[in-house]
């Protein structure tokens, strides 16, 4: 069996792509892992401001709040976004030199309202169909998103809405197939559900007392602008002591784009060369 830990990667990959589009895992990562990422968090989400968040209409008094940027925001992030697990999983998706395209919070207060049912394929625009490739479809896949609970995510407090094999569609969802056919993941603190990036999904209506944090991971293949500038996110000096998993997961060390009159007058690239540019 092709396994890391206990997941069968193949029977995995086959559900993500052309079974429910969807895997769930209770406890995959440790409590105190969970606790740590957790406090911090809700720390961050005291001393940060609003900031730009999506599917919420033209809502400016937010009831949720979004907290960009975590590898650069402590080892607990950098740990659960790069553990090993995740990329072997997803590799065969999106190629081993898959990258994170972003890494934030999501915090749902009470009173929050649901999302629009949406895909993130790999940005959060398929709505405007005409900016995409006409032949865009779902043969393969340019994103793999990763939700890591904070909280439990109760019917209640929002927990998140898919519809089940959205994924073969390729298309923006449909309002009323989407409530029809969505079913709710719900799961407590620590667990990972895994998905597509073209699955129909959406944060719902925190109807709680309590607050629903949950860190959203998406990944994506090299070829892909990723959402967050980690150019400019992470602090070069900082980035130096990130393991070799996580730079790579930035892209930090990738050789493209390259100032291409700054290379070496070699032959860097294709099956016989000695060398390519990044190694
Ligand atoms: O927080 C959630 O349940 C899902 C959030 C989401 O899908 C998004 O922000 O794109």
């Amino acid at each position: 069996m092709n396994a890391v830990g206990d997941i069968d990667i193949d029977r995995a990959v086959a559900e993500l792509s052309t079974g429910r589009g969807y895997l769930l895992f209770e406890n995959f990562f440790s409590a105190e892992l969970i606790a740590e990422a957790r406090r911090s968090i809700y720390q961050l989400a005291r001393s940060e401001p609003d900031r730009a968040s999506h599917f919420h209409g033209d809502e400016t008094e937010a009831a949720q709040k979004r907290i960009w940027n975590l590898p650069a925001k402590g080892e607990a992030f950098r740990r659960i976004c790069s553990d090993e697990r995740l990329p072997a999983i997803m590799a065969p998706l999106l190629g081993d030199d898959l990258m994170l395209s972003s890494f934030a919070a999501n915090i749902l207060y009470p009173g929050a309202p649901a999302q629009e049912g949406h895909v993130d394929y790999p940005y959060w625009d398929l709505h405007a169909r005409s900016r995409w490739p006409r032949t865009l479809n779902a043969s393969f896949f340019l994103a793999v998103e990763a939700v890591v609970t904070l909280d439990d995510f109760t019917l209640e407090n929002g927990a998140t809405a898919i519809v089940p094999g959205s994924q073969k569609l390729a298309a923006w969802p449909d309002p009323e197939r989407f409530a029809a056919e969505s079913i709710r993941l719900v799961t407590p603190a620590g667990s990972l559900f895994l998905f597509p990036a073209l699955l129909w999904h959406a944060g719902q209506a925190n109807r709680s007392q309590r607050s629903r944090a949950a860190l959203l991971g998406s990944y994506t293949c090299k070829s892909i602008k990723p959402i967050e500038d980690w150019s400019r996110c992470i602090d070069p000096e900082a980035a130096k002591g990130y393991g070799s998993r996580m730079r790579a997961l930035l892209g930090l060390d990738y050789a493209y784009p390259a100032v291409m009159d700054a290379l070496p007058g070699r032959s860097s690239e294709g099956k016989r060369s000695r060398k390519a540019i990044n190694y």
